[in-house]
Parts: C-alpha cells; sequence; structure tokens
C-alpha cells in the first residue's frame, strides 16, 4: 500500500531496500496479540537446551558491555525503515556467558506473551546481531518490545523478538509461530524469503 505512511525509496536508497518492500515513514508497531507489560525489575532471560541452563536479571544484562547500533529494519508485510537506531547488547558478547553444546543448531527464540520464532545458530551468532533497550535514546516501549527485544538486521523483523525471556538451544530444526503458519523458516529479504510454499 502507498499513500501518507510508505514511499518508494529515492534513486539513492534503493540500493538498501530490498524487493518488494517501501519505506515507513514513521516506524509501524507489529504485534499479534496483546502486548505484554513487564517491568525491568520482573524480566529475566533465560538459556536451556543444549546449554548450560541460565538466567539472567536486568542487572546482570546491564552489566554487559553496552553499544549503540545502526540497522535497517525490514518487516515481511512490505515495509522497511533505515538507519534506526538503538542501544544495547551485542549478541556475541552476551554469548561470551554461555557454554553451547555443540550439537546445537537451531535457537527457538520466547518471548513474554507467548510468541515464538526459529533462527538457525549460524544467523543467531552474527556480528551485527544484538539485544535491544533503547530506541532513537529512549527507553524501549512495551509496543516496541520493551524493556528488551533481540534485533536480527540481515532477516525478515519477525525473527526479531520482541520482550524476549528466553533462548532453547535445539539439535534440530524447529519452527515458531510464523513459521507454522506459513512464514519462510529462515527469512532473507533480500531473497524475498517470505513464505515456505
Ligand atoms: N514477541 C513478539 N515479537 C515480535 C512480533 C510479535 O508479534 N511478538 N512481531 C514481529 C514482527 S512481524 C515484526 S515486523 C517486528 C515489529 O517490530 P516493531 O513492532 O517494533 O515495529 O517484531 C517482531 N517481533
Ligand atoms: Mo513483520
Amino acid at each position: 500500500m502507498l499513500g501518507k505512511y510508505f514511499k518508494k525509496p529515492s534513486a539513492e536508497l534503493s540500493d538498501r531496500v530490498p524487493p518488494g518492500q517501501h519505506l515507513a515513514t514513521g516506524f509501524p508497531v507489529l504485534t499479534y496479540g496483546d502486548t505484554p507489560q513487564i517491568s525491568r525489575d520482573r524480566y529475566s532471560l533465560k538459556v536451556w537446551g543444549l546449554v548450560d541452563p541460565q538466567t539472567f536479571t536486568w542487572d546482570d544484562l546491564m552489566a554487559m558491555p553496552q553499544e549503540e547500533f545502526t540497522a535497517d529494519f525490514h518487516c515481511v508485510t512490505h515495509w522497511s525503515k533505515l538507519d534506526v537506531k538503538w542501544t544495547g547488547i551485542k549478541v556475541l558478547d552476551f554469548m561470551k556467558h554461555l557454554s553451547v553444546d555443540e550439537k546445537a543448531i537451531c535457537i527457538m527464540e520466547h518471548c513474554y506473551g507467548g510468541y515464538t520464532t526459529n533462527i538457525a545458530i549460524a544467523d543467531f551468532l552474527r556480528e551485527e546481531n544484538f539485544f535491544a533497550h533503547t530506541l532513537f535514546g529512549e527507553p524501549l516501549s512495551p509496543e516496541h518490545g520493551g524493556p528488551l527485544r533481540l534485533v536480527v538486521p540481515h532477516l525478515y523483523a519477525w525473527k526479531s523478538a520482541k520482550w524476549i525471556n528466553g533462548l532453547e538451544f535445539i539439535e534440530e530444526e524447529a519452527s515458531g509461530f510464523w513459521e507454522r503458519n506459513g512464514y519462510h523458516r529462515r527469512g532473507e529479504p533480500w531473497a524475498e524469503e517470505r513464505y515456505s510454499y
């Protein structure tokens, strides 16, 4: 849909916008179901499965190195937002705290509210992935996934789980919520991996 909220990318930006995508002028909220309201005090992130199980509190996460990130954001429903500015923790820094069994090939991302999405270990362990708690200098709002969400810039944004509260390490590929409902198992926007059929 083109109109007030979406525009065709200009020529100089077009090489940054994957096929079939339009630029969003704002930052739309895309949530299936209700928005969980989780305070930082109550927040925790658990890891289990083929990994030494651990629970990270808000303070544990804030004690990790904090960095600023600029990333493009591509929703499978055909909108993209370029140069989104976030603050948070690099996935690779977080992973220094984990001991993962080498048999793990897939991670199920779990969230407050019950949303899930699967990601291959190789897609998760990338330099540019991060957990975000701040968006354009403001604490991440509940609508956009606060207190903490994952951001995986190289895949469609349904892999960027909001209110993330668990990482389950598994030895075979599994399907999360949208993947069971027809979305592609990987979701690479430049290859237009939108659906599984
Ligand atoms: N927990 C949870 N995470 C989610 C979703 C959701 O419904 N629940 N929607 C996904 C989809 S389809 C997109 S496009 C992005 C949207 O993020 P935004 O609402 O901050 O724009 O979040 C992703 N992460
Ligand atoms: Mo999306």
